[in-house]
């Protein structure tokens, strides 16, 4: 018999917890909570359960991933601040056993330079921009399809 698939983590990093007040013209107008049920309904419709969790804290974003290893089958992050400057979170990330989805909703690459650097990238299998929070179903399809493959 298959083994049962392992959940997926789905991170998000600091400020996403304001999506739909915080600069609707860039992130659109769906709050984190509208983000998390259609992760959830992805999942359902995949059968992967999700883990759906915001921090704006670089310790605690670590701390999970840390502990992913062995218990989630993949991890999805928007590491939003944090991208362009956490070597700390890339580290942890190398640390995982599974497949990682880097997912921005907006497209970086024609806002600002700053933003054009991720050391998150390093870790990730692919990366999603652009595609407003849609990006988050794309990833989720993408990694309960790897985890049946690898079960
Ligand atoms: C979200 C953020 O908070 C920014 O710091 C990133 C990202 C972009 C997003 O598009 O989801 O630069």
């Amino acid at each position: 018999m298959r083994e049962p698939i392992r959940p997926i983590l789905v991170i998000n990093g600091p400020n996403l917890d304001m999506l739909g007040t915080r600069q609707p013209e860039v992130y659109g107008h769906d709050t984190l909570d509208d983000v998390a049920a259609l992760c959830r309904r992805t999942g359902e419709a995949e059968g992967v359960d999700i883990d759906f969790r915001q921090s704006d804290s670089e310790a605690e974003i670590m701390g999970w991933i840390k502990r992913a290893r062995g218990a989630f089958s993949g991890i999805l992050i928007n590491p939003a601040g944090f991208t362009s400057t956490s070597i700390a979170i890339l580290d942890s990330l190398l640390i995982f056993d599974g497949p990682i989805i880097e997912v921005h909703i907006s497209p970086l690459f024609r806002r600002d330079e700053f933003r054009h650097l991720s050391y998150v990238s390093k870790a990730a299998s692919a990366k999603i921009e652009g595609f407003g929070i849609r990006g988050y179903a794309f990833a989720i399809m993408r990694l309960a399809e790897l985890a049946r493959k690898a079960a």
